[in-house]
C-alpha cells in the first residue's frame, strides 16, 4: 500500500530525496515537505505535482508513515515527535549515529540492523558510506585488521551554498580579482583543505572520526582499527577516496578485484591500459559505489590500496536513506 512520506529540510541533500523517491518510484500515498520557517512558503515539485513547502511542528507528523530528515538539526527538535506520532525516522544528520539505540545502516553491509530499530534509524555519514560498500566484501572474504583512508571531498557535501561558493571563487580566480567567500575557512577554489567540520582534543576533525566511529559500528566489528584524513578538494559533486586496508588473511589484487565485481551495489572501474578509473564526474548522478586502482600494498604482508568515489549526495545521504527505507518494505517493517 502507499505510504505517507514526509521529507525534512529542502536543501541539496532535502531535494534530492525528492529526487530519488521519484526515480525509484518508491510508493509514495502523501508526501509532506517541511522546513524551517525560512524555506515554507517555498513550491517544489514531485512526480509533477506542485507541493507547497511547510514548516516543521511536532503536529507536522500526524498519519506520516516515515519521514526523511535531510540533516541539521531538525531531527533533534522534531525527531522525536515524528517517532511518537507513529512515523519511523531515517535521519540524514549526526544526532543519532553513535547512539546505541539508533542502527546505523548501509543495505548493502548491515541490513539486518533495522530489525532492532525502536522508530530511529541513522544514516551513516557520505565518507563513510562508500567507504563501508567498498570494504563490505574484502571484511566477509578475509577480515578486516586496519584501515587508512584519505578523502578528496567535493563541496557539495557542505550543501548549495558551498556549491555556489566554489563557482563563484573559482570565476574570481580566473578573472584575476579578489577572491571571498565564507561557507569554508580559506579559499576552495584551487585549493585543498585538511578541515572538514570541527577539530577536535585529539587532533582530528569530527568528520574523520565520524568515518572512524561509525565503520566500526556499520561493520559490527570494534576491532577494526580506522584512522583517516578527510580533505575538501575543488570538486562541485562526489567524493572520492583513497583507502588502504590491511586484511587479516591475505587476498590478491586480482582476488579483491574479483570479490569487488560481485559485491552489491559496487561498480569495478579497473583498467589502466584504458585509463580507466572511477572519476567523480561520472560517479555524479549514480547510486553506485566505483572502485579501482585495486593493488596490494607491498609495503606490508596482506595489504591492499583502493581508490573508491562515490556521488555523496546521492548513495552517501539521499539514495541511501531510501534504500533503508524499501528494505523497512521489504522486512514488513513499514
Ligand atoms: C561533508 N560529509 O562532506 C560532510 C557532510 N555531508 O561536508
Amino acid at each position: 500500500a502507499n505510504l505517507n512520506v514526509a521529507v525534512v529540510g529542502t536543501g541539496a541533500v532535502g531535494q534530492t530525496m525528492l529526487k530519488v523517491l521519484e526515480e525509484r518510484n518508491f510508493p509514495v500515498g502523501r508526501l509532506k515537505v517541511l522546513a524551517t520557517s525560512r524555506s515554507a512558503g517555498k513550491k517544489v515539485t514531485f512526480k509533477g505535482e506542485e507541493y507547497r513547502v511547510e514548516e516543521t511542528t511536532p503536529e507536522s507528523f500526524a498519519g506520516v508513515n516515515v519521514a526523511l530528515f535531510a540533516g541539521g538539526e531538525a531531527s533533534k527538535i522534531f525527531g522525536r515527535a515524528a517517532v511518537a506520532a507513529g512515523a519511523v525516522v531515517i535521519d540524514n544528520s549526526n544526532n543519532f549515529r553513535m547512539d546505541p539505540e539508533v542502527p546505523l545502516v548501509v543495505p548493502e553491509v548491515n541490513p539486518q540492523d533495522v530489525r532492532w530499530h525502536k522508530g530511529l534509524i541513522a544514516n551513516p555519514n557520505c565518507s563513510t558510506i562508500q567507504m563501508v560498500v567498498a570494504l563490505k566484501p574484502l571484511y566477509d572474504a578475509a577480515g578486516i585488521k586496519r584501515v587508512v583512508v584519505s578523502t578528496y571531498q567535493a563541496v557539495s557535501g557542505a550543501g548549495q551554498e558551498a556549491i555556489d561558493e566554489l563557482r563563484k571563487q573559482s570565476q574570481q580566480v580566473l578573472e584575476g580579482r579578489e577572491v571571498s567567500g565564507r561557507v569554508f575557512p580559506w579559499q576552495i577554489a584551487f585549493n585543498c583543505l585538511p578541515h572538514i567540520d570541527i577539530f577536535l582534543e585529539n587532533g582530528y576533525s569530527k568528520e574523520e572520526m565520524k568515518m572512524v566511529n561509525e565503520t566500526k559500528k556499520i561493520m559490527g566489528d570494534n576491532d577494526i582499527r580506522v584512522t583517516a584524513t578527510t580533505v575538501r578538494v575543488p570538486v562541485f559533486n562526489g567524493h572520492s577516496e583513497a583507502i588502504n586496508v590491511e586484511t587479516r588473511e591475505k587476498l590478491t589484487a586480482s582476488q579483491a578485484r574479483e570479490l569487488l565485481s560481485r559485491a552489491p551495489g559496487v561498480v569495478v572501474v579497473d583498467d589502466l591500459d584504458n585509463k580507466a578509473y572511477p572519476l567523480a564526474i561520472q560517479a555524479d548522478g549514480r547510486d553506485e559505489v566505483f572502485v579501482g586502482r585495486i593493488r596490494e600494498d607491498f609495503s606490508i604482508a596482506n595489504g591492499l590500496n583502493l581508490w573508491v568515489v562515490a556521488d555523496n549526495l546521492r548513495k552517501g545521504a539521499a539514495t541511501n536513506a531510501v534504500q533503508i527505507a524499501e528494505l523497512l518494505l521489504q522486512e514488513g517493517l513499514l
